[in-house]
């Protein structure tokens, strides 16, 4: 059967970009007769630290923001990766298919790694090779992601190649990339060169999703920009990242498309158009946050619905890994 699979690590709050790129693709995708498993992925949340308290409050709170957008749990497979522990035992088989240079070779390795790379964590450079593991543990064939990700899942594509060539067999799926929508990579309200993320140490320079309409309004007031007057298409939008963030963020929210949110705003001033943006992005948003806070008031049913979600990637997972050993010539 064909499956879906992605992953959000609970590394901070949700931001508006991890929503855009990835959660909402996911709700929509939940629409189609296809099984899906969606993943707050802790163990690569662990690959920078994390406070032990702060990883239990930010596993609970993106589960919660998975459920307030919409991931039905009894449709969608919904868990935590640390809990079936058949990814970690794949990620060890990978680790031995991957070679060195194609970690080191990575942006996000590069990116978070630094100049100092000796003092990363090893977890931090094979942080592909688990991602291979988490979506090929389920034969998935669909990986729905940001922009930003498409290096790491054509990775796992040349991992699952390699296995299938080296022990002779036709075994694993190669998975396809699936980057959709108007959104794919939302930027730093600070920094139209920078992507939005949940660890830019400015607080200014994203939406939360857990940020109450005056934040977001003021984030997006404060938002940088140029001085000039939206184009009427989107070819006038293309050496100002800037504005191209705030349309494209406006078109996601709105589920139109950049030319549709053009016809409408071109012309205006960032004076005008910031408002509108904000009121879009609060309006679609607020529910959300609402929910959440609702979720996060009882814990144990969120750890029971993760866990429930566990015992369902387990029944995937544990054949496909025992297949694996025993191709690998694994005893036992
Ligand atoms: N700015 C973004 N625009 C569009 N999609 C994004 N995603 C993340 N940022 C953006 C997508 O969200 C999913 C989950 O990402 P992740 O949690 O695995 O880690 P990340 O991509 O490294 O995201 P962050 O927010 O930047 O986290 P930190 O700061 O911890 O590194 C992925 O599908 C990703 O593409």
């Amino acid at each position: 059967t064909p499956r879906v699979f992605s992953g959000i690590q609970p590394s901070g709050g949700l931001t508006l970009g991890n929503y855009l790129g990835a959660i909402k693709r996911f709700v929509e995708k939940q629409a189609e007769p296809i099984e899906q498993v969606y993943c707050v992925v802790d163990m690569h949340a662990i690959t920078v630290w994390q406070d032990p308290e702060a990883l239990r409050r930010q596993t609970r709170e993106l589960t919660a923001g998975y459920l307030a957008a919409g991931i039905d749990p009894t449709r969608s497979i919904l868990f935590n990766q640390s809990q079936v522990k058949e990814h970690a035992e794949l990620g060890w088989i990978f680790n031995c298919v991957a070679r060195m240079g194609w970690m080191q070779r990575m942006t996000q390795w590069k990116d978070k790694a630094g100049k100092n790379t000796q003092n990363a964590s090893l977890g931090l450079l094979a942080y592909p090779s688990l991602m291979a593991a988490d979506i090929l543990v389920y034969h998935a064939t669909e990986v729905p992601v940001g922009e930003d990700q498409k290096q790491h899942v054509e990775l796992t594509r040349d991992i699952a190649t390699k296995f299938n060539h080296d022990y002779g067999v036709d075994f694993f799926p190669i998975p396809e990339p699936r980057i959709e929508g108007a959104a794919t990579r939302v930027m730093s309200l600070r920094d139209g060169s920078k992507k939005m993320s949940k660890s830019d140490p400015s607080d200014a320079s994203r939406i939360n999703m857990t940020d109450d309409a005056d934040t977001i309004a003021k984030k997006i007031r404060k938002a940088k920009t140029d001085p000039e007057a939206l184009p009427s298409e989107a070819k006038g939008l293309e050496d100002r990242p800037e504005a191209r963030n705030l349309v494209n963020i406006y078109a996601g929210l709105a589920e139109m498309s950049v030319d549709q949110v053009l016809a409408e705003a071109g012309g205006k001033q960032f004076s005008e158009f910031k408002p509108m943006l904000s009121e879009l992005a609060v309006a679609k948003l607020s529910p959300i946050s609402n929910e959440m806070s609702r979720l996060m008031q009882d814990p144990a049913e969120i750890d029971r619905i993760l866990g429930q979600g566990a015992d369902r990637a387990r029944e995937i997972a544990a054949p496909i890994l025992t297949k694996t050993k025993e191709i690998v010539g694994m005893v036992g």
